[in-house]
């Protein structure tokens, strides 16, 4: 949390990130939840002056900062890497256009994949979309850099990228903060067609004018004090950004270091001067290999660069790569337990998909805590893709397996749904598709923090609003047949998803029941009756955390972790699920 007053405070990135876009005097903030990114938006929403919305997506986020921007204030994107696959759209036409107000997009991408899909490097999407990219190395450096980044995005009419990735989003650092500039300097909106209005002939004129832009941007690089020449011994050079930079400083403390800033475009005359001044130059960076092949197609000699092209860099990968000494350099501790993700006891997804293994279907899979369904006891998740792709998936396996297959059902939390799931259900539905889509409403998006969502009738600055009522939409939209169920009722969920995969047409299951982790206080847990308990295991294959096997093969109840869902009562056929209390084994006392 920051406050005004203080003058050096300890910031994590992303709450740097959000404190200089509210020093340039941001009047909006907006942006989709994704690790490491999320924490920026909920940061600007507590500072005020400022309104912070999330967006059902990142494409939507990015055409609300459009109109922000064409309104002549300055306002900031958030996203993670994957999230800019999906503002795809409007960001490269945006760099034709340009901008009114500062736009800054702030991208966080994921190297190692702690929490993603997949790895992205933002420099390289950035760089095919003509977007200049400023890449900060740690919480200080993200706090100036979003605030030059506003005004370098008026004065070059650019949107400008900044770059963050896991760890210089999440470490914290100490910062010196300034004051909000109340107000930046453009006017309110003014109509100019042939800069907005992106039809052949005028985008044609705005694609001239672009690469100009991004000329004088280049020339006068050298001049925005972004890149940062630290001479020490000449004998390696090594050219780097981000948080590479500190893997670089310990790998090689006695080596002169160029650190880019602004990573598109580069300052050729800073690397060309600073190449010259040491004998041999090296490129460390971390995922894709953007700055050497840069630095090659401008004809620099880059002769060291062996470092892995996947996951997070380490010192020691740096040393390594670059053929120095490593052993003062301390590899990660060997042997720590793993701790694999877990649906949390009381998960409402568990459920619909403990009904799905019943009944062995073939499960199109999204992105949220229900993933974790893929994974034993539960196995029963078949795909994950990206956001949305459940559903679209569904109707393709459809159009080709035959009709004694296992019935295919999609699955999609709320929030993705919402982000890009109903497009896939107006495509089932015009084209006469049969799919069986299972929202699992769990009234937030869990999986990155529990952040507000339109279906939860709640925004990012805690306002009451319109809740999106997903079976209506789903009958708006088409569907043959809507159902809600309670996900904890096992019997029925089952029942009511057996019926709707019979049927023809679409079916749009919505499974509704908070995330339990919104029920903190309502906990009734259960135990297990020892006398009763045959040791038959049903209970285990629900894949709950609270229940674990006995050294005697019965079942054991951990009433610290139960939040008394009810449904592994359900699936004990010898009621030895009862009520914690004297007559069970409770595991440690209530
Ligand atoms: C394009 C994109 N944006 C953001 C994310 C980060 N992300 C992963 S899952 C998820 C939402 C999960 O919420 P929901 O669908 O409601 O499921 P829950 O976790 O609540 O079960 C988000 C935002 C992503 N993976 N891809």
């Amino acid at each position: 949390m920051v406050s005004e007053r203080v003058e050096r405070v300890l910031l994590s990135g992303n709450e740097a990130v959000a404190r200089g876009a509210w020093e340039a005097g941001v009047a909006v903030g907006v942006g989709y939840p994704g690790t490491p990114s999320t924490e920026v938006l909920e940061c600007l929403a507590t500072l005020g002056d400022a309104r912070s919305e999330w967006a059902p997506n990142e494409k939507v986020a990015l055409e609300v900062a459009v109109g922000v921007s064409l309104g002549g204030r300055r306002v900031l994107v958030t996203m993670k890497h994957v999230g800019l696959n999906v503002a795809a759209d409007p960001l490269f036409t945006l760099a034709y256009t340009g901008v009114r107000g500062g736009l800054v997009i702030l991208v966080a991408d994921d190297p190692g994949m702690h929490s993603s899909q997949n790895e992205q490097d933002t420099r390289m999407l950035a760089r095919a979309a003509k977007v200049p990219v400023l890449e900060p190395s740690d919480s200080q450096e993200a706090l100036l850099m979003t605030k030059a980044a506003f005004e370098m995005s008026e004065r070059f009419d650019l949107p400008f990228v900044v770059r963050s990735s896991t760890r210089i989003s999440h470490s914290k650092g100490l910062v010196e903060t300034g004051a909000r500039d109340e107000a930046p300097p453009v006017g309110g909106y003014a109509t100019d067609a042939r800069k907005y209005v992106m039809m052949p002939g005028n985008a044609r004129v705005r694609r001239v004018d672009l690469e100009s832009r991004l000329e004088v941007l280049a020339d006068e690089s050298q001049r925005l004090d972004v890149d940062r020449v630290e001479m020490r011994d000449t004998v390696v050079g090594v050219i780097t950004s981000g948080v590479a930079y500190w893997q670089v400083r310990e790998a090689l403390p006695d080596a002169s270091v160029l650190k880019l800033g602004l990573t598109n475009p580069l300052s050729e005359d800073t690397i060309r001067e600073f190449a010259k001044s040491v004998d041999r130059v090296a490129v460390v960076e971390e995922l894709d290999p953007y700055l050497e092949t840069s630095l090659r197609a401008m004809g620099v000699e880059v002769e060291i660069t062996s470092v892995p092209r996947t996951g997070e860099l380490t010192a020691r990968a740096v040393a390594e790569g670059l053929g120095r000494d490593v052993a003062a350099l301390r590899e990660p501790i060997a042997g720590l337990p793993g701790r694999p993700p877990v649906m949390c006891p009381g998960c409402p997804h568990r459920g619909v998909f403990y009904a799905l293994k019943r009944m062995r279907a073939i499960v199109t899979g999204d992105i949220g805590c229900y993933t974790l369904a893929a994974l034993p006891p539960l196995s029963s998740m078949d795909t994950c893709v990206c956001m949305g792709a459940s559903i679209g998936m569904a109707h393709g396996l459809e159009l080709v397996v035959g009709e004694d297959d296992r019935p295919v059902v999609a699955v999609i939390g709320d929030s993705t749904y919402a982000h890009s799931g109903l497009t896939g259900l107006v495509n089932a539905v015009y084209n006469r598709g049969d799919s069986t889509i299972v929202v699992l409403d769990n009234r937030t998006t869990a999986m990155t923090g529990h952040q507000d969502n339109p279906v939860t009738g709640r925004t990012l600055m805690g306002e009451e609003t319109t809740e999106l009522d997903l079976a209506a939409v789903g009958v708006a939209l088409g569907a043959a047949s809507v159902r809600v169920i309670d996900p904890h009722d096992l019997a029925s969920a089952e029942e009511v998803l057996r019926e709707e995969v019979a049927r023809s047409g679409v079916s749009l299951v919505v499974a509704k029941a908070p995330c339990a982790l919104l029920l903190k206080d309502e906990h009734s847990p259960v135990g297990v009756d020892d006398e009763a308990c045959t040791a038959c295991g049903v209970c285990i294959r629900l894949g709950c955390p609270a229940i674990s096997k006995a050294q005697d093969g019965k079942a054991f109840i951990d009433v610290a972790l139960c939040v008394g869902c009810g449904q592994c009562e359900q699936v004990c056929t010898f009621d030895a699920i009862v009520p914690a209390g004297p007559a069970c084994d409770i595991g440690g006392g209530v």
